[in-house]
């Protein structure tokens, strides 16, 4: 399967075309619902919702042979042998009650699920800000739209980080972070030049550093060694697109793309902004 298999347009467009809907539809689901996803966080009316809104358009989809949410334990399997599709379908929806921004993250793969990284062959979000755009990775670069009443407008083609790093934005509570990472962030705010920018949605974070340049990391913590962010449906999906967009990824380590996955939900500490921030974290952590 190459990258032109016209089901990863149509997995795109499909995902482009529900936004509006997703949107329009969080008004009146902002409560929870008595039960957990697989990582053990309670759903939101709207994560169950937008799940199977997703779940249904996407695995009918001619060539898509999977669909797995963040939001679901078991992949919808189609028999289908093309391409295989990891969604985030309401990204930070904590922020629901505050009314925050929230996104949609999506992953295409040309490998079954769970698979790594490098098996992507497009990927991106859809942000719910307040106007609703999406950015989508796929051969290589980066092209940003604005969404509305199902059409999808090109604003800006072959997205790169800006060269000069502005915003910078950690998840986790601060005294669980590693000495180390903690070390690093002082040096990072230690830069008169540099903004703090945490929402609380990974993904508004990431699309801020998409276009002002900096860094978003959810790191590995004491109580939590892989972190929070989940491998599959979060931090493959950014770091191919960031990757795409001329940064780097990294789980402390390397690529978070190299990262082998075990399990469906597996988490995975995320680093993602301009190399230079990451090549710092990466001789830092080690
Ligand atoms: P914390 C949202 O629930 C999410 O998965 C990411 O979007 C976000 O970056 C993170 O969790 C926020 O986690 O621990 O700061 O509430």
């Amino acid at each position: 399967m190459t990258v032109s298999d016209p089901a990863v347009e149509d997995v795109v467009a499909t995902i482009g075309r529900s936004a509006t809907e997703i949107r329009q539809g969080l008004i009146g689901r902002r409560g929870t619902v008595d039960e957990e996803n697989p990582s053990g966080e309670i759903q939101a009316e709207a994560d169950v919702w937008a799940d199977e809104l997703l779940g249904d358009r996407l695995s009918s989809i001619d060539g898509v042979g999977q669909y797995a949410s963040e939001e679901r334990s078991e992949i919808i399997d189609t028999g289908d042998e093309r391409v295989y599709v990891a969604v985030d379908p309401l990204d930070g929806s904590s922020n629901l009650k505050s009314n925050n921004t929230m996104g949609t993250v999506f992953g295409i793969y040309d490998e079954p699920l769970p698979a790594p990284g490098s098996a992507l062959v497009a990927s991106g979000w859809v942000l719910y800000g307040p106007i609703t755009t999406m950015a989508c990775a796929q051969d290589g670069s980066v092209t940003k739209y604005e969404l509305t009443g199902g059409e999808r407008t090109v604003v800006e083609e072959d997205v790169t980080l800006p060269d000069d790093p502005l915003v910078y934005g950690f998840g986790g509570r601060v005294p669980h972070w590693h000495d180390d990472f903690r070390e690093y962030v002082r040096v990072i705010e230690s830069n008169p030049d540099h903004k703090l920018r945490y929402g609380g949605a990974m993904i508004g974070d990431v699309n801020q550093v998409l276009t002002y340049g900096g860094i978003f990391a959810y790191p590995a913590l004491e109580d939590n060694p892989r972190g929070k962010l989940r491998l599959q449906f979060e931090g493959n999906p950014i770091a191919y697109l960031i990757e795409a967009a001329g940064g780097r990824s990294s789980d402390g380590s390397q690529s978070i793309l190299e990262v082998e996955p075990t399990d469906l939900h597996d988490r995975v500490p995320l680093h993602v902004g301009n190399a230079e921030f990451i090549d710092q974290l990466e001789d830092a952590l080690e």
